[in-house]
């Protein structure tokens, strides 16, 4: 039945003359949280069966989702919001800690190991045909995650 089922996708997607393209997601994650912490990344290789790009991600667990890259600013790593990735055919692209990332901000509670977080993933084909991917993307602990700088409140000074 499960072939069958394979077997029309497959006469379908021929029939229709383009061939989809189609990006295979591994290794999804998601860093884990503190209660104080409203935003951390998402984590993923990428690897699409045909030029494409990563231009949005949605998840119901965080009111904003941005694509974020890290570049040395002056000496400084930074990380910044880009309007897509590219990926190239066959080849893996890294999403990872101190690289590319997806940004989870506006988190709606905060997330530990164990939990899951849906991800929807949209791309855009050579034909800029979009396209949408979803991944459930486990939660991983991180006991050395790097508190965010603008998490921290100023004024808080002990009085001797
Ligand atoms: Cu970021």
């Amino acid at each position: 039945m499960k072939q069958l089922i394979i077997a029309s996708l497959i006469g379908l997607s021929v029939t229709v003359w383009a061939q989809s393209t189609n990006v295979k997601v591994e290794d999804a994650w998601v860093r884990g949280t503190v209660a104080t912490q409203k935003a951390t990344g998402a984590f993923m290789r990428l690897t699409p069966s045909a030029n494409a790009r990563l231009v949005s991600v949605s998840s119901p667990a965080a009111g904003v989702v941005e694509i974020h890259e890290m570049a040395m600013e002056k000496d400084v790593m930074r990380m910044r919001q880009i309007p897509g990735l590219d990926l190239a055919a066959g080849q893996p692209t890294e999403l990872k800690p101190g690289g590319y990332h997806v940004m989870l901000m506006d988190l709606k509670a905060p997330v530990s190991a164990g939990q899951t977080i849906p991800l929807t993933l949209t791309f855009e084909d050579a034909a800029q045909q979009r396209f949408t991917q979803e991944v459930q993307a486990p939660v991983r602990a991180l006991g050395a995650a790097a508190p965010m700088k603008h998490d921290m409140k100023p004024g808080m000074h002990h009085k001797h």
